[in-house]
């Protein structure tokens, strides 16, 4: 009975309705589709419940409704209890030569093949809704399609771990993320669970370094080195074992934030590196990594000065160099995110003929948990039939039954050995084809314990120290600060002290001035003797390597009516050819009118694009535009960030005023005065250094603590 609340359906042609709200709606018709219950029946109304009279009670019978809202009831499953929020993104992987002699990986038997990859980007703390910008390792991690199944390299940016032992993960990620009583904070690290975890678990130090350093505010995803952490092994025909470190090195370099960017980057933009990536493979310009392996033989462990199976140990590139194998390249976004970058079940124990385990405790334990939370989170045994997880290599077993099973085997037999012969008796085991565990033996009682060696927890964490540039060590000491300003327990903030003296005596002392504390304490007891002979490794330091240009980076170009068209056009030719992006910024997201009368569309308003949002920035207002921008607050603000961000900034005459007005001493290197159109290009080679650091040296140098130590009790977990 159609009441005057109910839209009339038509199936002829497609035609507006209007809602019991007035909302507007177009039923179906031509080419398109009907819509239908998951049963395959057509709705005729998708906008009323049946009810019993216009004003009634609503009916049970209303079998659409009941499965419509039944559904949306389940849409969620279980976030990852780390990881959860990612980005994930198709591609491929294409090997640069082979490797037969080292592996018998079929991925890496011959040159210029391309094996289907998909690759998903991860904070580790965070919810799924958190910030991109949380100071936090990412998670890095890879699932080559091969065709000899699914090899998963599951790593972070950083290449080495907070533990050692996998038996620890629960504690370290428990005391990591919001505390429990309280349910903050989010995405962060600095609160006093961490802190006690960690200052109690001394093999964390080296961790600490680097995720108190701009590797955990990377610019972009794109912009990040990967790393498998653990030694592996590849393992050849001949059955010859070789030991490896897997490394992924970003194709446009790398790049970190400044922590006071990354900051307001969580405000201005939560989903900055998501949308970058996205951005980054729509237009074209895929991110792309190269896989480099650390190889070496068991002289070489032998005779290192850390154990190769401790996760809190690297291999510094400069003894053993990176062969660059292959390339990852991401060229193609997910058609639905749920379907793939939720569903995607990584797992380390994803190796394939030719790749093998070391016994690395924190490998081991790995190998177990990957696949018991996959159960979990995607609710059943065949979350291998999803699409995203399936091989795309034949593949054919005796699994069969089970929730939601999508690809069930055909014919008699459902075991083996059997006796029905030919395509009747099913798939057969390899000896040839098959993987074979790499036979290492071993030795020795059953027992919990570690080897002695893991003891050196301080000697990297000097030589990663050492081994960056002075602006990174200062980002370090602020890092420290603001996390341990953040805790409120003092033996806590005084204990990672202890620790740090440890590291560098003049790291201790800045972060403990920081901090207030006016006496140091004594240096925490050290297991074995920290070496203090090791040398800096430049590959450690993001600033040290910095990419050879500026593309695949952004400059934001603040514009208004009457803004100079040639050297708006100049800037975009300059950023064009050095394959950087202009993005335009102005007082409204109407648009401009330019100097030569052409109306110009802008990609943000001031007040929704801050200068975080860029690597550099260039102002580039009409004189009446400039007394325009400094009536607005958001004026000050792009400047200003831009300046202490250490971007480099390009100005037109008129832009002096705004730089007055916002108290930004002009005139540093930083600055580049955009008057003719060769000026453009000028500015351009200038960011190919990213910032003007010289800036923030400029900036006094933070106060210190006595170096008298303080006798400090220290607790041991
Ligand atoms: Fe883990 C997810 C990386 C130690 C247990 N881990 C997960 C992801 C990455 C890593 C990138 C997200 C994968 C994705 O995008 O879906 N994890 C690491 C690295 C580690 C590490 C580099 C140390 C070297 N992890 C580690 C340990 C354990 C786990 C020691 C447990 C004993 N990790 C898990 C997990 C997760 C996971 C609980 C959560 C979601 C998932 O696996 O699929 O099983």
């Amino acid at each position: 009975m159609p009441g005057p609340r109910q839209p009339k359906p038509s199936h002829d042609e497609p035609q507006n309705h209007r809602g019991a709200g007035g909302e507007i709606h177009q039923t179906s018709g031509g080419d398109v589709p009907v819509l239908t219950t998951q049963q395959g029946m057509p709705v005729a109304d998708d906008q009323n419940i049946l009810r019993a009279g216009v004003r009634g009670p609503a009916l049970i019978e209303d079998s659409h409704f009941r499965e419509k809202i039944f559904h949306f009831d389940h849409e969620r499953i279980p976030e990852r209890v780390v990881h959860a929020r990612g980005f994930g993104a198709h591609g491929f992987f294409e090997t640069y030569e082979p490797l037969t002699e080292i592996t018998r990986a079929d991925i890496f038997a011959r040159k210029g093949e391309r094996t289907p990859a998909f690759a998903r980007f991860s904070t580790v703390v965070g919810n799924k809704g958190s910030p991109d910008l949380a100071r936090d390792v990412r998670g890095f991690a890879v699932k080559l399609y091969t065709q000899e199944g699914n090899w998963d390299i599951v790593g972070n940016n950083i290449p080495v771990f907070f533990i050692q032992d996998a038996i620890k993960f629960p504690d370290l990620i428990h005391a990591a993320k919001d505390e429990p009583d309280r349910g903050f904070p989010q995405a962060a690290t600095a609160h006093d669970n961490f802190w006690d975890f960690v200052s109690l678990t001394p093999e964390s130090t080296h961790m600490l370094m680097w995720a108190m350093s701009d590797r955990t505010i990377p610019r972009s995803l794109r912009f990040m080195e990967g790393f498998g952490v653990h030694t592996f092994r590849l393992v050849n025909a001949e059955g010859r074992s070789t030991f490896v470190k897997f490394h992924w090195k970003p194709k446009r370099g790398m790049q970190s934030v400044v922590w006071n960017e990354a900051v307001k980057l969580n405000g201005a933009d939560a989903d900055f590196h998501r949308r970058d990536m996205w951005a980054a493979i729509q237009a074209g310009d895929y991110p792309e990594w190269e896989l480099g392996l650390q190889l070496f033989d068991e002289a070489f462990a032998e005779s290192f000065d850390f154990d190769v199976l401790d996760a809190t140990k690297l291999i510094p590139e400069e003894l053993v160099p990176i062969r660059r194998v292959g390339r990852l390249v991401l060229d193609r976004v997910v058609d639905n995110f749920f379907a793939e970058t939720e569903q995607v079940a990584f797992m380390t124990q994803n190796v394939v003929p030719g790749v093998d385990f070391t016994n690395d405790p924190l490998l081991q334990g790995r190998n177990f948990s990957y696949l018991d939370t996959q159960l979990k989170r995607l609710g059943g045994p065949n979350f291998v039939h999803l699409p995203i997880n399936a091989p795309k290599c034949p593949f054919a077993h005796f699994q069969q039954d089970g929730h939601m099973a999508f690809h069930n085997p055909k014919g008699r037999a459902n075991y083996e050995p059997n006796s029905w012969g030919g395509a009747l008796g099913g798939p057969r085991e390899s000896p040839r084809r098959g993987f074979v565990t790499h036979p290492a033996e071993e030795a020795g009682g059953k027992l919990r314990a570690r080897p002695e060696a893991f003891a050196d927890h301080y000697s990297q964490a000097r030589q990663f120290y050492i081994s960056q540039t002075k602006v990174e060590q200062g980002h370090i000491r602020d890092a420290f600060a603001f996390e341990l300003g953040k805790v409120e327990n003092p033996a806590v903030r005084l204990r990672v002290i202890s620790h740090l003296l440890n590291v560098d005596a003049a790291l201790a002392a800045a972060v403990a001035g920081k901090l207030g504390i006016a006496r140091l304490p004594a240096a925490a007891e050290a297991a074995r003797v920290v070496r203090t002979d090791l040398p800096p490794s430049p590959a450690l330091s993001l600033l040290s390597n910095l990419p050879p240009d500026f593309s695949g980076r952004t400059v934001g170009a603040l514009v208004t009516d009457g803004s100079d068209a040639v050297l708006l056009k100049a800037l975009r030719t300059a950023l064009d050819a050095e394959g950087a992006t202009l993005e335009l910024v102005a007082p409204t997201i109407a648009g401009i009118v330019a100097s030569d009368g052409s109306t110009i569309a802008v990609h943000h308003a001031l007040v929704a694009g801050p200068s975080v949002l860029f690597d550099a920035v260039a102002i580039l207002p009409s004189a009446e535009g400039a007394t325009l921008l400094a009536l607005m607050p958001a004026t000050r603000d792009f400047v200003a960030d831009a300046f202490a961000h250490c971007k480099f900034i390009a100005h037109s005459d008129a832009a002096g005023m705004l730089f007055d007005k916002a108290g930004v001493p002009i005139g540093d290197g930083g600055f580049v005065a955009l008057r003719a159109k060769t000026d453009a290009a000028a500015f351009v080679a200038r960011c190919r250094t990213m910032r003007f650091w010289e800036r923030e040296a400029a900036l006094p140098p933070p106060p210190k603590a006595s170096t008298h130590p303080a006798p400090l009790r220290q607790k041991r977990g």
